[in-house]
């Protein structure tokens, strides 16, 4: 939208004076907040509600993304930026004495994720809009979002993100969209042998839409996320006239309870009937919505499958699938036939791991319980299925059990999410071969056709054009700003990598986003950091499979070095950490508390004359990636090869110039392919050797201790008294490593020191480490979410750009 500065500056004023009822001089920074975004958000509604018009009236393919968590992360700058007016507003504000910087980072992040899976569900959310797709999303609104970090004497502390305690500007409750969400009760048949329910605990599930802006394209799309309330009463009055407070009130908590709390965990929490009503609670409020509001248009329930698509974003929404086939059958009165056709070609899902640990399974006796009706179709699904494969596999029982959906008193909801999809994708070239050949192997093969690859992908939009706009200006001084249409025009860049200057431009940069974060650093955590220094980042959630514990072994290998000999010539280095633990991920918090402790050891240490220092970031947040990935020289990528289903953080770090240390895990293998050997730095096993190791059993730790007496230094002093006066306090990171090391953490170190060597010897080299920056800016742009999502839309959903 085009809007002149004075009318902004008028607008403005009115806003904050209205909102405030103070002189805009007596203003607070949430005041001024509060006034931006209301403006910004009447000014996108325009858009928002042409953009439905538009494709109401075109009947156009509608793509609803279930996902039981979106870390959108900070709305106004990104909505600044898409609306176009991001710079008039800025020179209006400062006119008016306001800082548009300050005012931003007032807004407190919209944090309903607990990592990856959640960011890139709103990245896609993004990008579908910046390529004008309907594509929407549907979620959960929780009151809490993952919860708010603290670093308390090197511990992880954990404190609720009341996100919503200052009113959240975005979003619009639409109670008219309100639907009916239906727990327990009972099944009964009609006298026409339809099934209905009876006796059940209703909910009122209210929609929250949100805008998601596109870029200068005038599209504006929805997140809809659910809210539960109770239905009619909202306390007992006679139990409170009796002076039963709690009792009163009760039912209300246990039915918002539904949508207060965003589960802290990344593997599936076993048992957790609150999880089960939560996941239920918005799929069938968001089905039901979508087919409301697809019956508006008049078309015949059967063809749904041409003006809708539903994808399941992991297994917590599958149940997607039976509550399509519950409104086909027992509302619109389809034969169970015709009802599955449908549902396949409506449904796709993606997985994201090959954890154990995180594939999602329930008991049928608490399933059963919550949801009867549910449990009678996915009984049935079960059945059909197990029929069919009893053919395929000539009465093979033991291969019949090893597949079903349900099997031994367990629903497993990835088989239900690949039997009642149409598609089914892996997130990284690698994580889908290791889906197509182990971990789902029997079902590709019975239904080759459904596998397919997406690599994920970031939006290049907030983690280039907006967390780095130095950075974004220099490469549009250079080769003009179509790259920000299409990132794939950053190879441009390419042209020139020998041109000093340009050169000269893009390491100003990286210093002055490092001098930025030293004194982020400064202020947060009281330690000074040589700006000079390679900033050296690991930021991610915290567990054994994604290493942290090697780096924290490397950087005490180091600190042995430089005390063995302080002289030692040496490229001093910041090593950095971010990383929330699951509250209940005992060795993951010791680990945080393992990384300040080395670092409080380090950090204080004369002798080594400040060449180490070891920072750990507290409460790991979009807004603080967004901070800290610009400023970044060595990006760390060290999971356990096959384990990492791809990882989205590595490519954000690749397109702002950082040089990766990586494993060939997840999306790494295509950074790698993308930048070649000689701008990445490898180590570690490859795929086959994990396996090998995994399948001969002879891994045998001992004997790489006895080999390495530096590995053997650092391992003792965990226990020693080295670090603590308690010599158990790491026991239980030592014995994992020492007696259990399923990550093979040992068994890369010494890889991993030599990496370390090379990365020191190309920093020290400069225009070669300034290549390096330029070529993986340059060849990121294929790691753009837009071009994943084009791939979805053709690839997956059949869904058309609608542009205006
Ligand atoms: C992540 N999964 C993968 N799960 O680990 C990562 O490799 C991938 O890049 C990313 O998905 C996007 O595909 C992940 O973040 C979770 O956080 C789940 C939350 C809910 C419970 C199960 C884990």
């Amino acid at each position: 939208m085009g809007i002149l500065k004075d009318t902004f500056k008028i607008d403005y004023v009115k806003k904050l004076t209205n909102k405030s009822g103070e002189d805009i001089e007596k203003t607070s920074n949430w005041d001024q907040y509060n006034a931006l975004a209301s403006l910004v958000r009447e000014y996108l509604t325009s858009d928002w509600v042409n953009t439905n018009d538009r494709y109401n009236e075109k009947k156009s393919k509608q793509v609803y993304y279930f996902s039981i968590e979106f870390l959108t992360g900070r709305f106004l700058l990104n909505n600044l930026v898409g609306i176009g007016i991001k710079n008039i507003v800025e020179k209006g504000l400062k006119e008016l004495g306001f800082d548009l910087e300050e005012i931003i980072s007032v807004e407190k992040d919209q944090g309903l994720g607990n990592g990856g899976l959640g960011r890139l569900a709103a990245g896609f959310l993004d990008s579908m809009a910046a390529l004008s797709i309907p594509g929407h999303g549907c979620g959960i609104r929780y009151n809490y979002g993952l919860f708010e970090q603290k670093i308390i004497d090197g511990y992880q502390v954990e404190f609720p993100d009341a996100w919503l305690k200052d009113r959240n500007v975005w979003e619009i409750k639409k109670l008219d969209k309100a639907v009916e969400v239906h727990f327990y009760g009972d099944v009964r048949i009609d006298s026409n042998g339809k099934y209905y329910l009876e006796n059940t605990s209703p909910v009122l599930a209210v929609p929250y839409d949100t805008p998601i802006v596109g870029y200068k394209n005038d599209v504006v799309n929805t997140l809809r996320l659910w809210s539960a309330q109770v239905i009619n009463k909202e306390f007992d009055f006679s139990k409170f006239s009796r002076g039963e407070y709690m009792n009163a009130f009760k039912k209300k908590y246990d039915v918002e309870s539904i949508s207060q709390v965003l589960y802290p965990n990344d593997s599936y929490d076993e048992g957790k009937i609150l999880r089960l009503k939560q996941e239920y609670f918005f799929v069938s409020a968001g089905v039901q919505g979508i087919i409301r509001s697809f019956k508006k248009m008049g078309i015949p329930i059967n063809k749904i499958y041409d003006y809708v698509s539903i994808h399941i974003n992991d297994t917590h929404p599958a149940m997607a699938i039976a509550e399509l086939m519950r409104i086909f059958i027992d509302i619109e009165d389809l034969s169970w036939e015709e009802a599955w056709d449908i549902t396949l070609k409506v449904c796709s899902y993606t997985n994201h791991t090959i954890l154990s640990e995180a594939l999602e399974c329930w008991h049928v006796g608490i399933f059963k319980e919550l949801l009867p009706r549910i449990f009678m179709i996915i009984e049935e699904i079960n059945r059909r299925f197990c029929k069919d494969l009893f053919d395929i596999y000539n009465k093979d029982q033991n291969k019949v059990n090893d597949m079903a959906i349900i099997s031994d008193g367990i629903i497993r909801m990835a088989y239900l999410a690949i039997v009642g999809s149409h598609s089914v994708n892996g997130v990284a070239k690698l994580h889908t071969e290791i889906l197509k050949n182990k971990e789902l192997h029997d079902f590709y093969t019975i239904f080759p056709a459904k596998f397919n690859n997406k690599t994920n992908g970031i939006t290049h939009r907030r983690w280039l054009l907006n967390a780095n706009p130095d950075l974004s200006n220099v490469i549009t001084k250079y080769i003009g700003d179509y790259w920000v249409k299409d990132a794939l025009n950053l190879r441009e860049l390419i042209k020139y990598i020998d041109d000093e200057k340009f050169q000269d431009e893009i390491e100003i940069v990286k210093q002055k986003n490092k001098d930025a974060l030293a004194d982020y650093i400064l202020e947060h955590n009281g330690i000074k950091v040589n700006t000079k220094s390679i900033f050296d980042v690991h930021a991610k959630r915290l567990h054994e499979y994604k290493r942290q514990t090697l780096n924290i072994l490397h950087v005490m290998f180091l600190y042995n070095k430089l005390l063995k000999n302080p002289d030692l010539d040496f490229v001093p280095r910041t090593f950095i950490f971010a990383a929330k633990a699951a509250p209940s991920y005992y060795i993951a918090k010791q680990t945080i508390k393992l990384i300040n402790t080395v670092g409080d050891k380090i950090n204080n240490d004369k002798r080594i004359k400040d060449k180490i220092k070891v920072v750990f970031l507290e409460n790991y947040s979009v807004s603080l990636a967004e901070i800290l990935i610009p400023a970044t020289d060595v990006s760390e990528q060290i999971s356990t090869t096959t384990k990492e289903a791809s990882g989205t953080g590595n490519m954000k770090f690749m397109m702002n110039g950082a040089v990766t240390i990586a494993t060939l895990d997840g999306a790494n293998v295509e950074i790698h392919e993308e930048v070649g050997t000689d701008n990445i730095v490898l180590f570690g096993l490859t795929e086959e050797e994990v396996y090998e190791l995994y399948e001969k059993h002879e891994y045998n730790t001992q004997a790489i201790i006895d080999e390495d007496p530096r590995l053997k230094e650092v391992l003792d002093q965990l226990k020693n008294g080295f670090l603590s006066e308690d010599k158990e306090l790491f026991q239980i990171i030592y014995d994992s490593l020492v007696y259990n090391d399923e990550y093979f953490v040992l068994k890369d170190f010494d890889s991993y020191v030599k990496a370390h060597e090379r990365i020191e010897n190309y920093y020290l080299d400069r225009e070669r480490w300034l290549k390096m920056c330029i070529i993986n800016i340059a060849h990121s742009g294929v790691f753009s979410s837009d071009k994943t999502i084009l791939e979805y839309a053709s690839g997956i959903w059949e869904a058309q750009r609608v542009p205006k």
